[in-house]
């Protein structure tokens, strides 16, 4: 072992020169402007540039959904995941108590609804736009051509802007049915379950020839529209594609789908 070098008395060391890097007008501005940010909260990097809280999760870790059991809205996203063969938690956010209105909650979904996903430090609201999220992350279900990708966005969207009529029915049916609003949104709900049946007599999906996210955004107002008491027998084409539907992988009615508390992922 070599012998230890005898430190030499602190009083004696040469002070070294601290090597001081010159800080010119523009990085002085940007440091204020990084402590400023630091102050309010925001991490900053070792570089000074922002960093988000959370890193990003790998592509295997679970997501979390957070939903109601009776929610089509939460259906179509647990839908979607079960379609994808990932791994998901499930968080149940119990509406009738009024869990969607905590202040916790509202961190999640500013709307103060179910579905919200959260994904690693990205959380995603809104159902429609939470498939387009899952279908981009995932490389499935959203289209592979602009044609088909515009196709299915104008079917998410007739789907928000009238398939909802379908849910709303259902739900005055099972908590108001006296409502004034019915025979109204019903109404609604039939024309545009007529549009859809007329489509499908001419189109195996949606939005062409596979199925898509549009498919997956539709298919919970329709396995439960029976519930709202439409008559599925009015509606061939889409009880045809509805068997199609039920035919693919991961495929399941919502209530087979949503778990009624929480779930951790499997
Ligand atoms: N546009 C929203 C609608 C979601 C929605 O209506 N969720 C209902 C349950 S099905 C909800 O959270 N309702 C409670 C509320 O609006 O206060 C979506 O598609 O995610």
């Amino acid at each position: 072992m070599a012998a230890k070098k005898k430190a030499a008395p602190k009083a004696k060391a040469k002070a070294k020169p601290k090597k001081v890097l010159k800080a010119t007008p523009a990085i002085k501005a940007a440091a204020a402007k990084s402590a400023k940010k630091a102050a309010k909260g925001a991490r900053i990097g070792k570089a000074g540039y922002d960093v988000p809280a959370k890193k990003a999760a790998p592509k295997s870790a679970a997501l979390t959904l957070h939903g109601f059991h009776l929610s089509l809205p939460s259906a179509k996203v647990a839908l979607m995941l079960s379609m994808l063969g990932v791994k998901w938690n499930y968080r149940h956010v119990d509406l009738r108590a009024g869990a969607h209105k905590t202040a916790d909650y509202l961190k999640l979904n500013r709307y103060g609804q179910v579905p919200a996903l959260v994904d690693g430090a990205e959380t995603v609201v809104q159902s429609n736009v939470i498939l387009q999220y899952l279908a981009d992350r995932f490389g499935a279900f959203g289209g592979t051509v602009a044609h088909e990708k515009r196709r299915i966005a104008e079917w998410l969207a007739w789907d928000l802007d009238r398939m909802t009529s379908v849910g709303q029915a259902r739900f005055l049916r099972r908590n108001a049915p006296e409502s004034p609003a019915l025979p109204f949104v019903f109404g609604r709900g039939e024309q545009s379950l007529e549009l859809l049946d007329r489509h499908l007599g001419t189109s195996k999906f949606l939005a062409g020839p596979n199925p898509t996210i549009a498919d997956i955004a539709v298919f919970p107002w329709i396995a439960t529209a029976e519930e709202a008491q439409y008559d599925a027998g009015k509606y061939p084409n889409i009880r045809d594609w509805g068997q199609r539907m039920m035919k693919l992988p991961g495929v399941a009615h919502p209530y087979a789908l949503m778990p009624k508390e929480d779930r951790p992922a499997q």
